[in-house]
């Protein structure tokens, strides 16, 4: 047998303690802690595997983002820094649900399938967040690399966005970068400092934050980075690790909530910047001097930073195409901003990264972002030579542009890059978050959970806008957003939760509201909803 110890190992130490189906999702496999013990040993496993047939070595994050403290998660990271190839989700799927006596024969079907010398060398990059459960999960993942024959480069405790950056690194013999912690702060703090170097201030731009790092390992990060980049912006950290991950602060509390952070002193006029628990999500909140408060989302940043790439582009001369990519939840007014008002081409994915990331890569420059926050920047090799070649050749745009490069970290969204590119664009244009938010005004939305018995039911096309099955249920929507000028909706299967979302726009937000329960209502109905209808109905009363 080719992979002797693999099923003792997992009676003795991981046996499968799930019975119910679980499925490799947008964010890997994510649960309550206490239920992961023996995923990790099995991602472990993969991850080996994958390794072996990609020649490359392979990523394993612990991690459950911006879920509560109890939860955890795991996702692989492939060669170039990518989520998992999807052939390879399926077989994550299948080995984690496999029992533990048939570990060994499953294994040994992927490898046949794939084609695997399994006999090759392997290494796995193992890195965690800050929560209590990880370094136990950790130690699974490491058994499973261990007894599938692999080799473990363990980096502790780091962010998403990190080991991304570390695995795309060592793959590629360091020609993005160097394949360390001090290689990555170097890279993104050099170009951000040499960016400003005229000076901090500029017009109403004040080089100062607050920052809310959630309590998780994005304040680590931003330790580590106010070494690097000194007086070239002033902050004042939060949530270091002092309160509960996540709770009543962090990236997607301050976007589902709309709410100045907890744990942040509130201070008008100055930027508050919130990161998620493993760091690859961002939200800027301001209060203005009229004490109104201001949330600046992964769509407002998208725009911003798309449209001063633009400017930049077509400063520099060079004929390379720029895109933008959102999905169905990004806000209507900014579609229709960067479209009609700056003339930027925008595309629709569907939810979760990888497919923001695939179609950015039609583009020479492809600018993706979640309206949560989670989003970068990808550049064609073409396009990085081109810039480069003319900044070598004193293009002050390109120069520019070949400096922005370095401050974002392309392979996957990255809270702290995304923030000192976001302030880069800021001082280059000499604005305050006022004048940000000033481009263009957000429409009134509105987001609904819905329980269903069965969310499979609900399947969608076009970028999740249009809903196919049940069969029905779409002319419903259609029927009730026609009762609004101006309304938008649309429903679709979470891939992360076990729940039915449900997203609506209109002119105000007491009739976005009105939609947003009419459809969710029409969801029960259609797609065997299993929750309380009144209390969907008087969800906003
Ligand atoms: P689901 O649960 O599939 O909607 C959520 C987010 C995604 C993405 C993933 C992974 C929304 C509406 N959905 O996915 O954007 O971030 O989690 O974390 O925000
Ligand atoms: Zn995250």
């Amino acid at each position: 047998m080719t992979f002797p110890k693999v099923v003792t190992v997992a009676k003795e130490q991981y046996p499968k303690s799930v019975k119910k189906e679980i499925k490799y999702g947008t964010a890997g496999f994510r649960s309550n802690a206490a239920e992961l013990d023996f995923v990790l040993y099995r991602m472990g496993l993969l991850a080996t595997l994958r390794s072996q047939d990609t020649g490359a070595a392979i990523g394993v994050m612990i991690t459950a983002s911006h879920n509560p403290v109890a939860d955890n998660g795991v996702k692989l990271v492939d060669p170039a820094g990518e989520m998992l190839a999807a052939a390879w989700e399926v077989h994550a799927t299948t080995l984690v649900n496999a029992p533990d006596d048939s570990l060994d024969v499953v294994l040994q079907e992927i490898a046949n399938k794939a084609g695997i010398d399994v006999g090759k060398k392997a290494m796995v990059i193992v890195g965690r967040d800050t929560r209590p459960s990880s370094e136990h999960l950790r130690n699974a993942a490491v058994t499973g690399v261990e007894t599938a024959g692999g080799q473990v480069w363990d980096l502790g405790i780091i962010t998403t966005p990190v080991i991304h950056y570390i695995v795309t690194c060592h793959n590629d013999g360091g020609k993005y970068g160097e394949p360390t912690m001090e290689g990555y702060y170097q890279k993104i703090s050099k170009a951000f400092v040499k960016l400003r170097a005229d000076g901090a201030s500029n017009g109403k731009y004040e080089p100062e934050i607050l920052f809310d790092g959630a309590n998780g390992v994005g304040a680590l990060a931003m330790e580590e980075f106010v070494g690097h980049i000194g007086k070239a912006l002033n902050t004042t950290r939060y949530n270091k690790g002092d309160g509960i991950l996540n709770h009543m602060c962090g990236a997607d509390f301050v976007k589902t909530q709309q709410r100045w952070p907890g744990g942040v002193p509130e201070q008008a006029g100055i930027r508050c910047v919130s990161v998620d628990g493993d760091a690859d999500r961002i939200m800027y909140s301001f209060i203005d001097a009229s004490g109104k408060y201001l949330m600046l989302d992964g769509d407002k940043i998208a725009t911003l930073v798309a449209g001063y790439l633009q400017e930049l582009l077509s400063a520099s001369g060079l004929k390379l195409k720029l895109g933008l990519v959102q999905t169905a939840y990004a806000n209507g007014a900014s579609t229709e901003y960067i479209q009609k008002k700056l003339g930027v081409p925008v595309s629709c994915a569907k939810t979760g990264v990888k497919h923001l990331h695939h179609e950015a890569q039609q583009y020479d420059i492809g600018v993706y972002f979640e309206a949560n926050g989670h989003g970068t920047v990808m550049f064609s090799q073409a396009a990085k030579d081109a810039i480069r070649a003319a900044a070598q050749a004193k293009n002050s745009s390109a120069e520019k542009l070949s400096g922005v490069m370095d401050i974002i970290n392309e392979t996957v969204g990255d809270a702290i890059s995304d923030m000192l590119f976001v302030e880069t664009v800021l001082h280059a244009r000499g604005w305050s978050a006022a004048d940000w938010n000033n481009a263009y005004t957000d429409l009134p939305n509105r987001q609904m959970k819905v329980t269903v018995a069965d969310r499979s039911v609900i399947t969608t096309t076009d970028a999740e806008r249009v809903c196919v099955t049940p069969v029905g249920l779409q002319d419903t929507i259609n029927k009730l957003v026609s009762g609004f000028s101006k309304g938008r909706a649309f429903v679709r299967a979470s891939g992360t939760e076990d729940i039915v979302r449900v997203y609506a726009e209109a002119p105000t937000q007491e009739e976005t509201d009105k939609l947003a329960v009419q459809v969710a209502c029409a969801v029960h109905d259609q797609a065997g909803g299993t929750g309380d209808r009144n209390a969907i109905l008087s969800s906003f009363a």
